[in-house]
C-alpha cells in the first residue's frame, strides 16, 4: 500500500464520517480518533475470522463503513438505521453488541476461549480506552485474561486521555506520567544514541543497557501495570501513523502463530488525539463526543426552530448547586458524566463536596454509602441505564442499611437515538422490590426542583427518575413546597369520572392532554399525578376505587414490574376486585432506536391510545394489558 493512498483514504474517511454525523448526530470525535487504527485492523486481520470487539462501541463508525455498511450508514441511529453500536443482528463484523462500557475485554476473552476449545484459530481483538479502563469490570476481565494465557487474544488500549470529559483517577496519572515525564523521556533518547553507537561485538554492554532500559520503563510506563496482570505490553505507538500500526498488529500477528499455545495475551498501547482531523472535534472532544446535528464549516450544533424550556439535566444541575449552597451534607457524585448529568456548576462551585468517580457506577454508589454512614446526604447522578450495572450496591449498601442516599436517574424512559443499550426503562421495575427505597418521578421541571429539596428530609435512600430532554417551561415556585413521601396529587378532578388515569413522571401530560380532549367530548375522566411509584399512594388508591371502576396505569418504564403492576398488587391484595386496570407502558421487549415520539407512539404512550384505551375503540397494536 502507497502511503499517499492510505493518507487518502483516511482522509475520505473522516469526510463520510464527518458529512453523515453532521446530519443525524453521533459521538463523532471518539470515531474521528481511531480512523487509521480501524484501517490498521482490518488490513492485518481478517474480520470476521478474526474478532474485533469495540468497547462501549461508540467509536466502531470507521469499522462500520469499511465492513459493508458505508451504503446505510446515512441511516446512523434513526428509526430502522444503522445502530450507533456495534451489534451481532446488524454484522457478522461485530461479533458482540455493546454501549455500555468496559466489557470488550471479557468478551473477547470469552470468545477467544470458544474458539480455542473449537479448534479456531482465529485471533480476537479488544479495542478499549483510558476511560473505559477506570471500570472495575475491565480489570475482572485483565485479571482472567492473565490467568488463562489466551495467546490469541490481543488487547488495543486506545488512550486519549480523555473519557467523555477528562480523564480521572490514579490510573490515568499513572500512565500519563509516563508517557509525558520529561525524565524519563530524556532517558529513552539517550539509550537510543547510546545503542546507535555501540557495535553487535559489545553483546554484554548492549544486554546490559537493554535491561537497564526496561528498568526504567517498567519504573515509569503503562507497559509495568499491563505487565503485572500477565500480558506483553508493546507499545506506546503513534495511533495516526498508519504505517507504522500496521507494521506493528503485522509482528503481534505473526509473533501469536509462532507462540505455543499457552501464552501472555499481547497488550498493544496507542496513542490517538480524540477528534482527530476536525478542528472543532480536536478543540472540543466533550461537545463531539456525542454531538447532535451540526453546521460543518463552523462545528456550531443546530439550533432548534424554536426555543426550548432547560432540560430536566439542567433543572437538576442548577437546584442542586442551590441546595449545597444552603446544606453542607450534600455532596454530588457522577460516573464519568459531569457535563451529561448537569453537574459542571457543581465541579465549578463546590470541587470539593464533587466526585468524579470514573466509569464505575457500582463503586460510585457504594461510595456514596460509606458518606452517607456519616450523616453526608449523598447525591448520585446517573443515567438509568448505567445504573443497572450498581444494583447490588444499591441493595446491599444503600437499602439494606437504610442509608439516605439520592439517586438522581437521568435518562430515565426511552433517550431515542442510542436505542436498546441506553434506554432507561427498568428502573421503576428493578427498583420497586428492593425494601427501604423510595421510587419517585416528577410530572415537570418544577416538580422536580422540589422532590430534590424534599429528599435529603425524608432520611431514606430514594430515586428520583425523570426523563431525557426539556421541561414543560414551568415557572419556577417563588417558595420551597415540600413533597410528602408517598403522596400523590389529583391533577383532573370530576363528580363523576368513567375512568382515572394513575400516571407517573412525563406521562402526567400526555394523561391531561387525554382527559382534557375527552372532556371536549363530554367524557368526565379523572388524572392522578401518582408521583411515587414507592410507596404507592393507597389511601389516593382506596379513594378512587370507590368512585370509579375503570384504572388506566401509564408509565414511561416496562410493564412487568413497574408502576401499573403496584396497583394492581395493591388492589389484588386488597381484595378490590371490581376495578378494571389496564396499564400503558413498554411490552416484554427490548426497545429499538427511533425519536422519543416516535418510539412513545410505536407503544402507545400517546394521548390517542390513551383515549382509544378509556373509549375502547380498538388500537393498532397490543398496547395496554388488561387484568
Ligand atoms: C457503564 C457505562 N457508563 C457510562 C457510559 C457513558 N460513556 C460512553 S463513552 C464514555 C467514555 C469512554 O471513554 P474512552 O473509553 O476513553 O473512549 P473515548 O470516548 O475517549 O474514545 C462514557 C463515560 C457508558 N457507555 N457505559
Amino acid at each position: 500500500m502507497n502511503k499517499n493512498d492510505t493518507n487518502e483514504r483516511a482522509q475520505k474517511l473522516r469526510e463520510k464520517l464527518i458529512a453523515d454525523v453532521s446530519k443525524t448526530g453521533g459521538h463523532l470525535a471518539p470515531s474521528l480518533g481511531v480512523v487509521e487504527l480501524t484501517m490498521a485492523l482490518h488490513e492485518v486481520f481478517e474480520s470476521p475470522k478474526d474478532s474485533i470487539i469495540w468497547d462501549v462501541g461508540h467509536q466502531a463508525y470507521a469499522h462500520k463503513i469499511l465492513t459493508g455498511r458505508s451504503d446505510r450508514f446515512h441511516t446512523l441511529r434513526q428509526k430502522g438505521g444503522i445502530s450507533g453500536f456495534p451489534k451481532r443482528s446488524e454484522s457478522e463484523h461485530d461479533p458482540f453488541g455493546a454501549g455500555h462500557s468496559s466489557t470488550s475485554i471479557s468478551a473477547a476473552l470469552g470468545i477467544a476461549e470458544a474458539k480455542s476449545l473449537s479448534g479456531d484459530s482465529g485471533k480476537t481483538i479488544a479495542v478499549i480506552g483510558d476511560g473505559s479502563l477506570t471500570a472495575g469490570l475491565a480489570y475482572e476481565g485483565l485479571n482472567n485474561a492473565g490467568g488463562l494465557q489466551n495467546k490469541n487474544l490481543i488487547v488495543v488500549f486506545n488512550d486519549n486521555k480523555m473519557s467523555i470529559d477528562k480523564n480521572v483517577g490514579a490510573l490515568s496519572r499513572f500512565i500519563n506520567r509516563g508517557l509525558t515525564n520529561p525524565t524519563f523521556n530524556r532517558i529513552r533518547r539517550d539509550m537510543k544514541v547510546l545503542l546507535n553507537l555501540i557495535s553487535t561485538k559489545d553483546l554484554n554492554i548492549l544486554e546490559l543497557t537493554r535491561r537497564a532500559a526496561l528498568v526504567v520503563k517498567d519504573f515509569f510506563l503503562a507497559g509495568s501495570l499491563f505487565e503485572a496482570f500477565g500480558f506483553r505490553y508493546i507499545g506506546p505507538v503513534d495511533g495516526h501513523n498508519l504505517e507504522e500500526l500496521i507494521e506493528t498488529l503485522k509482528k503481534i500477528s505473526q509473533e501469536i502463530d509462532m507462540s505455543p499455545a499457552k501464552s501472555n495475551p499481547i497488550l498493544l498501547h496507542v496513542i490517538t488525539k480524540k477528534g482527530k482531523g476536525y478542528k472543532p472535534a480536536e478543540e472540543d472532544p466533550t461537545k463531539f463526543h456525542g454531538v447532535g446535528p451540526f453546521d460543518i464549516e463552523t462545528g456550531e450544533l443546530v439550533k432548534p426552530a424554536i426555543p426550548k424550556p432547560p432540560s430536566y439535566t439542567e433543572v437538576f444541575g442548577e437546584t442542586i448547586c442551590k441546595m449545597m449552597a444552603k446544606d453542607s451534607r450534600i455532596v454530588a457524585i457522577t460516573a464519568a458524566m459531569p457535563d451529561g448529568t448537569g453537574l459542571n456548576e457543581v465541579k465549578e462551585t463546590y470541587p470539593g463536596r464533587y466526585y468524579d468517580v470514573g466509569i464505575a457506577e457500582q463503586h460510585a454508589v457504594t461510595f456514596a454509602a460509606g458518606l452517607a454512614t456519616r450523616g453526608f446526604r449523598p447525591m448520585v447522578a446517573i443515567y438509568s441505564s448505567f445504573l443497572q450495572r450498581a444494583y447490588d450496591s444499591i441493595v446491599h449498601d444503600v437499602c439494606l442499611q437504610n442509608l439516605p442516599v439520592i439517586f438522581a436517574i437521568d435518562r430515565a424512559g426511552v433517550v431515542g437515538a442510542d436505542g436498546p443499550t441506553h434506554h432507561g426503562v427498568f428502573d421503576i421495575s428493578f427498583l420497586r422490590q428492593i425494601p427501604a427505597i423510595a421510587i419517585a418521578a416528577p410530572k415537570d421541571e418544577e416538580e422536580l426542583r422540589q422532590m430534590l429539596i424534599s429528599a435529603p428530609e425524608y432520611g431514606i435512600p430514594i430515586a428520583i427518575r425523570y426523563p431525557r430532554g426539556c421541561g414543560l417551561g414551568v415557572k419556577a415556585a417563588t417558595e420551597t413546597v415540600h413533597i410528602p413521601l408517598g403522596k400523590s396529587e389529583v391533577v383532573r378532578s370530576h363528580s363523576r369520572p368513567i375512568a382515572a388515569i394513575f400516571a407517573i413522571g412525563n406521562m402526567t401530560e400526555v394523561a391531561c392532554d387525554a382527559a382534557d380532549r375527552l372532556e371536549g367530548k363530554g367524557m368526565q375522566v379523572d388524572v392522578i399525578n401518582a408521583r411515587f411509584a414507592k410507596p404507592i399512594d393507597e389511601t389516593m388508591l382506596n379513594h378512587y376505587a370507590q368512585k370509579c371502576k375503570t384504572f388506566i396505569t401509564i408509565e414511561d418504564n416496562v410493564l412487568m414490574g413497574g408502576y401499573g403492576s403496584a396497583v394492581l398488587e395493591f388492589l389484588s391484595d386488597r381484595g378490590i376486585s371490581d376495578v378494571t386496570v389496564k396499564r400503558i407502558g413498554y411490552r416484554d421487549e427490548f426497545i429499538g432506536q427511533g425519536s422519543i415520539s416516535e418510539i412513545h407512539e410505536m407503544h402507545g404512550l400517546t394521548s390517542e391510545n390513551v383515549i382509544k384505551t378509556i373509549t375502547g375503540e380498538d388500537t393498532e397494536k397490543p398496547v395496554t394489558r388488561d387484568s
